[in-house]
């Protein structure tokens, strides 16, 4: 089958899967920093990026702290990612060709806070969004309200383009941060200042886990549309 009809095959997949945002890019210019094995990664220079929206309904019950409810549906989508790339994984494999599946929320390296590869950066490249003023991937459509997962894949795929879109005027979510980790500019955004509130919600008991939500939730259409 030809690039065009093998994407058309997997994209309605993951559509029928429960996949709300779909794209594809070359990645074979990243594997380098990539930490998978060279073996594991060997033959896999294209990357499927999948997104799954977050519930509205959980997001509308946090103001200036995460929730259990958040958490437990963090925890679900993640799982419900990892199960939709273990699905796409399958059915690539047993179409005959090869397929990675990587994890939706996994660190690697603790110290630098890094994970097997970024699905930011992928989404991005492969059309799904840009990354915005909170230093998360944007969908038009989503806003950040949206979480990503990666499958690594040698078919021959045809490749999605990198969106020229950016949040405008939009400042929805640079109010908001309790610790004003958001600035103007996206270059800007203080890692270690967003961070160290993350730690101070799980040092507290709020969360078991470094999430917040707040500037997730400020993210949404109908505000970067002003
Ligand atoms: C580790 C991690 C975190 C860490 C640190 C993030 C980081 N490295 O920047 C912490 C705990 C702080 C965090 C916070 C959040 N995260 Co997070 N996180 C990840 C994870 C697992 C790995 C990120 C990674 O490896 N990046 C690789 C690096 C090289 O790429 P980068 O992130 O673009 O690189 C920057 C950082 O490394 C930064 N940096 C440099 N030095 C340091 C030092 C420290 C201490 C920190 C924090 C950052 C930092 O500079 C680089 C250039 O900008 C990803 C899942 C994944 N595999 O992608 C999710 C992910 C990025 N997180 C996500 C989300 C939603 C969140 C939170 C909203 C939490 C929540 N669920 O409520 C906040 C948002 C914070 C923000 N506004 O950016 C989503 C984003 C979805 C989207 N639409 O964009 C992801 C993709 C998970 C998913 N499967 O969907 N996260
Ligand atoms: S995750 Fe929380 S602390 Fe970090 S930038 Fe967003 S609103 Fe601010
Ligand atoms: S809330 Fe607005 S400014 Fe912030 S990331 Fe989203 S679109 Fe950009």
């Amino acid at each position: 089958m030809g690039k065009e009809e093998n994407y058309k095959r997997i994209k309605k997949f993951c559509l029928n899967w429960g996949a709300d945002l779909f794209g594809t890019a070359d990645v074979s210019s990243l594997k380098d920093g990539f930490a998978v094995s060279v073996k594991a990664a060997k033959d896999l220079n294209t990357a499927i990026s999948l997104g799954v929206r977050v519930s509205s309904g959980v997001l509308s019950e946090i103001e200036n702290q995460p929730t259990k409810l958040y958490f437990h549906h963090y925890r679900v989508v993640n799982m419900f990612l990892d199960q939709l790339a273990l699905r796409l994984s399958n059915f690539i494999q047993n179409s005959g060709s090869q397929a990675l599946p990587i994890p939706a929320s996994i660190i690697v390296d603790w110290q630098k806070q890094t994970a097997h590869l970024s699905h930011k950066h992928i989404g991005h490249l492969a059309g799904l969004g840009w990354i915005g003023r909170n230093n998360l991937l944007v969908n038009k459509r989503l806003g950040s309200q949206f979480r990503l997962v990666t499958v690594l894949t040698d078919m021959p795929l045809k490749y999605d383009k990198p969106t020229k879109e950016d949040c405008g005027k939009c400042r929805a979510c640079v109010v908001i941060c309790p610790v004003k980790a958001i600035k103007e500019k996206k270059e800007d955004f203080d890692h270690l200042g967003c961070f160290e509130l993350l730690k101070e919600f799980q040092r507290q008991k709020v969360v078991e886990q470094y999430i917040c939500g707040i500037c997730v939730k400020a993210c949404n259409r109908k505000d970067h549309e002003k």
